[in-house]
């Protein structure tokens, strides 16, 4: 007998080409699946979208989440919101455009976009259990202004499974955080949704054109091929 864990590399059939992942060394990170922005009366709809485009993300990720949670893997999940004070909300942000409700505001499912009101909450479909780690931010990026970057160095994780809404505003910013900072993110293309169905696919373009110059791109059914191998 020996304590040496064995290896637990796969291959994500990626573009632009397939990724080696270490499953031991990866995360999957979910952007933000919350109401306010897949369900009517929060923030998404308050902008003037149609929220329904986001629903086709939720089954690829519930499917990525349960087998990432048999095997073990750290899941992650992000929330974009503000503190009841707003003293972490840049009024440039507040008074961005003409929204019919302003972040803070109270809407159909408590304030808009504020920590701990229902609508901040993520779907129950994709709720968070015991053990998963829940990474409140206040921008368009994971990476600002949270703990994810001392999370993800504790936890020895050099690659990470990413997806969630919006495709070309919280998934983009936070994947090219991640990429400047080291990691390997592989974008789960169906696991991500945008109101704008041309900017969902531009946004995964961008990330996988000039050899993976942010990442790489695989559909849900591949990873979830890699990670069951
Ligand atoms: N989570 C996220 O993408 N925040 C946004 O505000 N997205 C929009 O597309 N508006």
């Amino acid at each position: 007998m020996t304590d040496v864990t064995p290896a637990a590399i796969g291959m994500v059939k990626a573009e632009p080409e397939p990724i080696m992942v270490d499953w031991r060394k990866t995360a999957l990170v979910i952007i933000d699946m919350q109401r306010d922005f897949l369900e009517p009366g929060g923030f998404g709809e308050t902008l003037g979208n149609d929220v329904s485009q986001l629903a086709s993300a939720v089954g690829p990720i519930s499917k990525v989440l349960a087998a990432a949670r048999k095997s073990g893997m750290l899941v992650i999940h992000t929330r974009e919101g503000h503190l009841p004070d707003l003293s972490d909300a840049p009024p440039a942000k507040v008074e961005r455009g003409a929204p019919s409700l302003r972040i803070g505001d109270p809407g159909p499912m408590g304030r808009i976009l504020i920590r701990g009101e229902a609508g901040h909450d993520i779907i129950p479909a994709l709720y968070p259990v015991a053990g998963e780690v829940v990474i409140d931010k206040p921008g368009k990026g994971a990476f600002y202004a949270t703990q994810l970057g001392d999370v993800l160095k504790q936890r020895g994780i050099e690659n990470l499974l990413v997806c969630g809404v919006t495709t070309e505003v919280c998934v983009n910013t936070t994947v090219r955080e991640a990429n400047d900072r080291g990691y390997r993110c592989v974008v789960i293309a169906d696991g991500c949704a945008s109101y704008f169905p041309e900017f969902h696919d531009m946004g995964l373009k961008m990330i996988k054109a000039q050899g993976g110059i942010f990442g790489w791109v695989a559909g849900s059914a591949a990873v979830l091929e890699a990670i069951n191998a």
